[in-house]
């Protein structure tokens, strides 16, 4: 290596290779940990205020440390609270349930906010009726605050809609990991509780939904609370007569859907509720059915935590056929031999390695501009390809060979090591993978390949 200029050809062979492996991956390297989002309702009766709690009868400040423990105990990255007592008289039980979950949680990145809006707003009376608040509680490690909002802040004092005055109070947050980051709206409900009350309970409902068709029927959204359904409980009783399940905006399919909850009419345990809307319904039902639907019971109250789970990371066969439709969209001709494994434009890249390396399936590319092997002054090998963000783990492999052309044994490189660097390519969807190591010492051939499995 005197000579100094790279002579990349001598030991190397470059060839971009698919082997299509139809296996199947362990669920964790499916569904990445961080793409997933864990909500739930909890209706914590009287937390702050335990004189007038029928389950808690220990001290305000025990109360509060039970409420924290199972809050964590459950692993929700959001909580929607109500009965949240907060005003001037009787104290702040969000600030003190936020000191006890960030006391207890040794991250200790919890965050809150509350209702401004409470029933009777306009003429409290803290000493016979202390202030039930509607509450979000969120782990800032996996949420992203945008904006808290009261919604339908224009219904006027004494207007019976809303348990007289506690308006639906909306979270806005950033959640997922790059690149399926998402906005997702919270709206967290606290209606009027009790038999013979339906009639407020549907013109609050309406008047919500009414405003979510107008002016969020597009928006990711999770409306969740006690809805309180007391004279036809369950999924498909009230909430159905509300227009959940409507198609408002014709394009086919309901506007929500129940994802946690009883959905039988009960006689108890069947008012808590969370909806989707249908911007939502594909990341819940990506998660295994065990959880997506879920009620923990908690000491402190009559209600049990209602929860559910999201995951914004699609599947690798869901991102390939969002790709793959996409192409058809521009390229008709493309369907005919659209698979994972086939090669539309013969030039010896299988589909799913174009979509995963970002080349056209369309178009001959060579293969020498996917992965490119070059020997650097110092005796270094450097290994560069793009690949497409948000693969699942072991979806792409880097093979390396040393020996013979035609038999060669394949090791996958350990791409997690210090010889690896990762940076943002020019095309935002994608990044650049360099691998740096030693070249062999003596004259030979090394081998490199990319495989790409489509795991199912
Ligand atoms: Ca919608
Ligand atoms: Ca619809
Ligand atoms: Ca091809
Ligand atoms: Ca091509």
């Amino acid at each position: 290596m005197n000579g100094k200029s790279p002579n990349a050809a001598r030991f190397l062979f470059i060839k971009a290779w698919l082997s299509l492996n139809l296996l199947l991956l362990p669920a964790n390297l499916l569904h990445s940990a961080g793409g997933t989002l864990t909500v739930a309702t909890f209706n914590a009766e009287w937390l702050g205020y335990p004189r007038n709690s029928g389950t808690w009868y220990g001290s305000r400040s025990s109360q509060i440390q039970t409420a924290a423990a199972d809050i964590i105990a459950l692993g929700a990255d959001i909580v929607a609270l109500q009965e949240v007592v907060t005003d001037t008289l009787n104290g702040d039980a969000l600030a003190d349930l936020l000191t006890a979950l960030n006391a207890q949680d040794s991250a200790g990145t919890w965050a809150g906010a509350y209702n401004p809006k409470f029933s009777f707003w306009w003429d409290p009376d803290f000493y016979n009726y202390p202030a039930q608040r509607q509450a979000f509680v969120w782990n800032t490690a996996t949420v992203q605050l945008l904006s808290t909002q009261v919604l339908l802040d224009w219904i006027p004092a004494w207007d019976n809609r809303f348990g007289s005055g506690r308006l639906p109070y909306l979270l806005q947050v950033e959640v997922g990991e790059e690149p399926f980051r998402r906005v997702v709206s919270l709206i967290n409900l606290h209606l009027k509780c009790c038999r013979g009350s339906d009639d407020r309970r549907l013109a609050s409902m309406l008047t919500l939904l009414d405003e979510l068709h107008d002016h969020y029927a597009e928006d990711a959204l999770i409306v969740l609370g006690d809805f309180n359904v007391a004279d036809r409980g369950g999924a498909y009783g009230e909430i159905s007569e509300w227009g959940f399940y409507d198609d408002a905006d014709n394009d086919g399919t309901p506007d929500f859907a129940h994802v946690a909850g009883a959905e039988a009419d009960l006689s108890w345990s069947d008012i808590d509720h969370v909806m989707v809307s249908d911007e939502l319904l594909p990341d819940w039902e990506r998660v295994p059915v065990s959880l997506r639907n879920g009620t923990t019971a908690s000491s402190v109250s009559d209600h049990s935590l209602v929860h559910a789970v999201l995951n914004f990371t699609p599947s690798l066969p869901e991102q390939y056929d969002q790709w793959r439709q996409a192409i058809i969209s521009t390229n008709p001709q493309f369907a005919r031999m659209d698979g994972f494994g086939e090669d539309w434009d013969q030039d010896r890249i299988a589909n799913g390695l174009e979509f995963m390396l970002g080349t056209s399936p369309v178009e001959r590319d060579a293969s020498g501009s996917l992965l490119t092997i070059g020997l650097d002054e110092s005796g270094y090998l450097s290994v560069s390809y793009r690949m497409r963000k948000g693969l699942p783990d072991g979806s792409l492999i880097l093979g390396q060979s040393q020996g013979l052309a035609s038999q060669p044994g394949w090791t996958p490189v350990d791409m997690t090591g210090p010889d690896v660097t990762v940076s943002q390519d020019p095309d935002p969807d994608f990044e650049r993978v360099v691998l740096k190591v030693p070249a062999p010492a003596a004259p030979g051939s090394v081998f490199f390949r990319l495989e790409a499995s489509l795991a199912d």
